[in-house]
């Protein structure tokens, strides 16, 4: 095969496709979001199936009902991501089911930030989810690597009947390399998949895919072989790569991207005339302990180079046996060490902010700062909306926001009252928790459309159902503006999106969710109104609407919940302009603007379960 430059989230897509990977199920997230929009391109043309899950839990449980199924299946994400996948993973274990995970690993704890980061080598080989079982783990270090490894996995995967992770970073995901898919690869013999449930068709007794086992000296027996095929990866999977250990005095540990900026270290040492060693562990479960006994009598120290605090050391001090001293050095954050290792503390990561000329007096409802948003998107605009209204309601003082993940995550910077910054899709939990401790306090969300109508879908319907006395903000732009295009619930039919190429089918990806005609049948929604910002006329109306949300909170009369239509103009490649009159041509048929429920109002149909929302007060609760 020739030598193809390509980017690292890509290679492992391609390489997955030459494995035979025929299934996969993603979610966008930074900074892998090319390996979904690469399979959603090239895995139906090759015969495969591509889908954009709701969410990471969906995504790892569709894996779950695909590798049952008998094939060759994928899903990846980065931290947070693979966090909400970890119930699944365990299930999968559990069940002893074949896939390929990647984690595109970003820094944590929390939403943390997109840079690298290597702060979940625990989360890896440790399990991650509930129960005794363990993963084969791979830490390439090169893009070629990568694509070996992404080949190789599906094979160990299906040869051991369990899930294969490969851990790669920020800058793994985002370099380009040369890389040639290679037909020599080492292949191995694979059993018969002949445990897949794939119908009876009238010609064997049921299978069943499970991993409950009631009766303790069942799941016990299970777990013991699942114990005994760990063994066997624990003697013969463990690879590793060493440099120069012979004469060494120190030698450096570190693997992926990490290992990369050591070899150049020693190359910078090796001008100054100084010799150190490398171990690069290229499976970090299982680890490989055999290197560490047999290194050679030059070797006084070791020095454990991570991006992390310090995760992979556990590992280096069990296999080290206490024979010599072990140092670290580890950048966090999204920091990465430098091959000269110096520090630079004050570098801070370049952001999109840029500077506008003040035209119009400020409310006091939004702090005075630069915007984020890009030229023309009219987040900024609803912001200011929602500015106002707190302010004129003279509530500013007792009101609590929570932000959502999407383009609006740093919505805590502009409006200028409490903020509580949510996982994504987990506002409305957030902000049930904060009003039911804090009843009197005004609360809202501020949501996009992935955010409340993707991931965010359980808790929006339930916090509705519950009338929650909460008011939120949805900013509906047809797309996921803040990771870079992809389809969201809410994208128009024929609209083209990075993970709807051809533009969305509704025979593939469904239709557009209209959130509030589905909230609107909710007996706890008190107020569901639908606004746009496309012009001035408009805006006037959305304020209107929004201050009427927060009123029906006042009045302690439960759910409110305004949906925004918004313009994305970087992600649907328009002007400014143009993106207004796209949301008022093509949007606004498909959502049509107008009060679906009022306090006042409430349906006939309501009358049967108890009637909607409540009064009394704003401390109704
Ligand atoms: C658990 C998890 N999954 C995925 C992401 C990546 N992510 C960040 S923002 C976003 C979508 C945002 O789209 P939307 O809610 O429509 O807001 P917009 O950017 O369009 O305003 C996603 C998927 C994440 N941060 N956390
Ligand atoms: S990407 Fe889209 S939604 Fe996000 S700030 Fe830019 S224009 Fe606005
Ligand atoms: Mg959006």
């Amino acid at each position: 095969m020739p030598r193809t430059l390509m980017k690292g989230n890509e290679v492992i897509g391609a390489a997955a496709i030459r494995a035979g990977c025929t299934a996969f199920f993603g979610y966008p997230i930074t900074p892998q979001t090319e390996l979904p929009e690469y399979m959603a391109a090239h895995l139906p043309a090759s015969g495969g199936v591509f889908v954009q899950a709701e969410s990471e839990v969906a995504a790892i449980n569709m894996v779950y009902g695909a590798s049952g199924s008998g094939v060759r299946v994928m899903t990846s994400s980065s931290s947070p991501g693979i966090a909400l996948k970890q119930e699944g993973i365990s299930y999968i274990a559990g069940a002893e089911l074949p896939c390929v995970i990647v984690n595109v690993m970003r820094g944590g704890p929390g939403l943390g930030g997109i840079q690298p980061s290597q702060s979940d080598y625990f989360q890896a080989t440790r399990g991650g989810g509930n129960g005794d079982y363990r993963l084969l783990v791979y830490a390439p270090a090169s893009l070629q690597e990568l694509a070996d490894l992404v080949q190789i996995a599906f094979d160990k995967a299906d040869y051991y009947r369990n899930p294969v992770l490969i851990v790669a970073d920020g800058m793994l995901g985002q370099m380009m390399e040369p890389v040639e898919f290679r037909d020599d690869l080492p292949r191995m013999e694979l059993p018969a998949k002949d445990w897949a449930a794939t119908g009876t068709m009238g010609e064997r007794a049921p299978r069943v895919i499970n991993s409950l086992y009631l009766k303790p000296e069942e799941l016990e027996a299970h777990i013991h072989r699942l114990f005994v095929k760990y063994e066997q990866m624990r003697v013969a999977e463990p690879l590793v790569e060493t440099v120069g250990l012979e004469g060494a005095e120190l030698v450096v540990v570190a693997y992926g991207t990490t290992a990369r900026i050591v070899r150049s270290a020693m190359a910078l040492l090796a001008e100054e005339g100084i010799h150190i060693g490398l171990i690069r562990p290229i499976t970090l479960y299982p680890y490989p302990m055999d290197v560490f006994a047999t290194l050679p009598e030059s070797v006084r120290r070791l020095l454990v180079v991570e991006m992390s605090m310090g995760q992979m050391i556990d590992d280096v001090r069990i296999a080290n046996e206490g024979r010599l001293p072990i140092s670290f050095v580890g950048r966090t954050g999204g920091m990465v060490p430098t091959p000269q290792a110096r520090r630079r503390h004050g570098a801070r990561p370049v952001g999109r902010r840029c500077a506008m000329t003040v035209v119009f007096a400020p409310t006091i409802g939004l702090q005075p700062r630069e915007t984020h948003y890009c030229p023309g998107c009219t987040h900024g605009l609803i912001h200011r909306l929602v500015g106002e209204v707190l302010d004129e309601l003279g509530v500013l003082g007792r009101a609590i926001g929570v932000a959502p993940v999407g383009c609006s995550v740093l919505a805590y910077d502009y409006f200028n009252c409490d903020m509580h910054e949510a996982a994504h899709g987990r506002a409305p939990a957030v902000a049930t928790g904060i009003k039911r401790v804090l009843p009197d306090r005004v609360v809202f969300t501020y949501q996009g459309d992935g955010d409340l109508a993707s991931i965010g879908t359980g808790e929006i319907v339930h916090a509705a159902h519950r009338s929650e006395n909460i008011t939120v903000i949805f900013v509906n732009n047809a797309i996921y503006g803040m990771t870079g295009g992809q389809m969201a619930p809410t994208t128009l039919i024929g609209q083209r999106t990075t993970t709807t190429p051809g533009g969305r089918d509704a025979a593939l990806t469904g239709y557009p969710m209209r959130m509030s005609e589905m909230l609107a049948q909710v007996p706890g929604a008190t107020y569901v109104e639908r606004v746009s910002v496309h012009s001035p006329v408009y805006v006037r109306k959305a304020k209107k609407a929004i201050r009427k949300a927060f009123e029906v909170q006042l009045a302690g009369q439960g759910f409110s919940l305004v949906e925004v239509l918004s313009s994305c103009p970087t992600n649907w490649g328009l002007d400014p302009a143009a993106a207004l009159t796209w949301i008022k041509d093509e949007m606004i048929p498909v959502y049509p603007l107008g009060v679906m429920r009022t306090p006042e109002n409430p349906p006939a149909y309501l009358t049967s379960v108890g009637g909607p929302g409540r009064d009394g007060g704003d401390d109704a609760h």
